[in-house]
């Protein structure tokens, strides 16, 4: 909430502003919702109530889903899963695939919250059925 208080120093006639402008009285009907609340009668001249409401928008957390090495996971299957669960071509698949076979851990894709708990599951689910070791984890960004 803003409180503008204009400045009713030497104030030239009483219920004048600086211009000499004074406001008309008014019924209930055009009051300031601020005067109307306190029974009709009109707040102290020269003080202004605002209010300002801000639409506040929140972007959601990022969340990276990541694959981890084994042993025993046949990088075909790994490979796989990059295409068939992030969308990724051959290419890309392949290379993912390489770099957490070389590394350790690589990320697959970077996505909200319950998206990223989806593609963990399916990852892990599709590797369980094929009896593979396949760990896939996120985190957030
Ligand atoms: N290290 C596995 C192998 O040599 C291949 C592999 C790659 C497994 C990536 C898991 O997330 C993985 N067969």
């Amino acid at each position: 909430m803003l409180l503008l208080q204009n400045s009713l120093a030497d104030e030239p006639t009483p219920g004048a502003n600086r211009a000499g402008y004074s406001a008309p009285r008014l019924g209930p009907a055009q009051m300031a919702d601020d005067d109307r609340k306190r029974g009709g009668e009109r707040g102290t001249p020269g003080t202004s109530v605002i209010t300002k409401t801000k639409t506040q928008t929140k972007r959601p957390s990022p969340y990276r889903v990541l694959l981890l090495n084994d042993d025993y996971t046949p990088m075909e299957f790994v490979v796989h899963e990059l295409e068939r669960f992030f969308n990724k071509d051959r290419e890309a698949a392949t290379r993912i695939m390489m770099h957490v076979h070389q590394t350790g851990i690589g990320e697959c894709g970077v996505y909200t919250y319950e998206v990223a708990e989806t593609k963990v599951t399916q990852v892990m689910d599709f590797a369980r059925k094929h009896q593979h070791p396949l760990q896939c984890v996120m985190e957030k960004k």
